[in-house]
């Protein structure tokens, strides 16, 4: 047997273990992966905006959100199955020997430890979040957020080092330069079909919760655009938010600025209403676009004396829950789509959809769409 190199995969018996299967795949998961850690900022920074944009956010496109969060789980989930095949091209390297030739190999080593382990965390941890199941002590979002940075770091250095062996095997014809059998090559073609083939599979069954013309295929997602009351699908009832069934006579919605007041729902329905198509676009995924009607949230402030500039505190009827309290920063605030809705798809809305009112803003995520509304206070 020839003897290996030091980089060489050649002990290994296997085919297709080698540079040429790990670039191709590579490509396809890196650009996953970037498209991923791109769209994941955009969610972050619209759920947790810094202090200077916080009152700046874009408002348009108002499907903006639903477009970036949906290709957000789109290129997560399509990298499951690129990862798996990209871990099983270079699995033969865990067991090259020596581990470690010398403190830059140990670095690569490391580098290449924190690329693998981010990426199956960052996989997983998402993967359950879709489907909420939190078999973890720590906050998803927080912890999600860093290891993303941590994992395009890794990327970047994984690309730098690698780099001579990437460009090697990059185009079609660089193959014969770097002596790889060429009796591999229609395996080689085979099993990259294979990979597109299942990135493609998990993609097209589950796009469709976002993507509303490929919903008849949406099979794997575990919410789907048609089911829900209304037409619209519900993340949390209000059972599971322990928000106990309003009664119309009870509710008030208290409105608290420099001129406070109180409305009860009757008093409510008699202001102005406006209507607005926007979607809502939940961080899990799913979103679907619906007709709303409801009091412009400008309106309110507007009667409450605020300053044309001011922002806005939401307070839910809910007692405990991360969401319960949101805010609309200016750009929100002011926008003449941003309602507190009454109504959805031409209905009151039902109990888990909010009754008696919400917040509906656009390019806003779903996540701070805030249901059973009870308290506005101008900040
Ligand atoms: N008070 C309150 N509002 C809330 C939530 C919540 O848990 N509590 N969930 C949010 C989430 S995560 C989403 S995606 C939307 C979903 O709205 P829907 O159930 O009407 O589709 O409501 C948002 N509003
Ligand atoms: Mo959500």
């Amino acid at each position: 047997m020839e003897s290996p190199g030091p980089t060489s995969l050649l002990p290994f018996r296997g085919r297709l273990h080698d540079a040429r299967t790990a670039t191709s795949i590579g490509r396809w998961l890196g650009l996953a992966v970037v498209v991923c850690f791109v769209t994941g900022l955009v969610s972050h920074v619209l759920q947790h905006p810094p202090h200077p944009v916080a009152d700046a956010l874009p408002t348009r496109p108002v499907w903006g959100y639903r477009f970036t969060q949906g290709l957000h789980v789109a290129s997560g989930t399509a990298a499951v199955p690129l990862l798996l095949a990209k871990l099983w091209a270079v699995y033969p390297r865990l067991f090259a020997w020596p581990p470690v030739r010398s403190v830059a190999h140990a670095w690569e080593r490391v580098s290449v430890a924190v690329l693998v382990g981010g990426a199956v965390f960052e996989l997983f941890s998402g993967l359950l979040n879709i489907v909420q199941w939190y078999p973890w002590p720590f906050a998803f979002v927080p912890v999600h957020y860093a290891v993303g940075w941590l994992l395009v770091g890794a990327l970047l250095l994984h690309l730098a080092v690698k780099w001579p062996e990437i460009r090697a095997h990059w185009g079609r014809r660089s193959a014969g330069t770097v002596r790889l059998p060429a009796a591999d090559e229609p395996d080689r073609r085979s099993l990259l079909a294979g990979v597109a083939a299942a990135a493609g599979a998990v993609t097209l069954a589950t796009a469709g919760q976002s993507f509303t013309p490929l919903r008849r295929l949406d099979l794997l997602a575990p919410r789907h655009p048609d089911h829900g009351a209304l037409g619209v699908p519900v993340n949390r009832t209000a059972a599971a938010a322990g928000v106990a069934s309003v009664r119309e006579g009870d509710w008030r919605l208290t409105v608290d600025g420099p001129v406070p007041y109180e409305l009860s729902l009757a008093e409510l329905g008699g202001w102005p209403q406006h209507e607005a198509r926007l979607p809502i676009a939940c961080v899990e995924g799913w979103s679907v676009s619906a007709h709303w009607s409801g009091v412009r949230i400008r309106d309110l402030l507007e009667r409450a004396g605020a300053p044309p500039g001011a922002r806005v505190r939401v307070v839910s009827l809910e007692r405990r829950g991360a969401y319960r309290v949101t805010e609309l920063g200016r750009s929100y605030a002011r926008d003449p789509l941003t309602l507190l809705a009454l109504r959805l798809n031409g209905h009151v809305l039902s109990p888990d959809h909010g009754y008696p009112a919400r917040i509906i803003a656009p390019n806003r995520p779903g996540v701070l769409q805030t249901k059973w509304v009870s308290r506005l206070e101008v900040l």
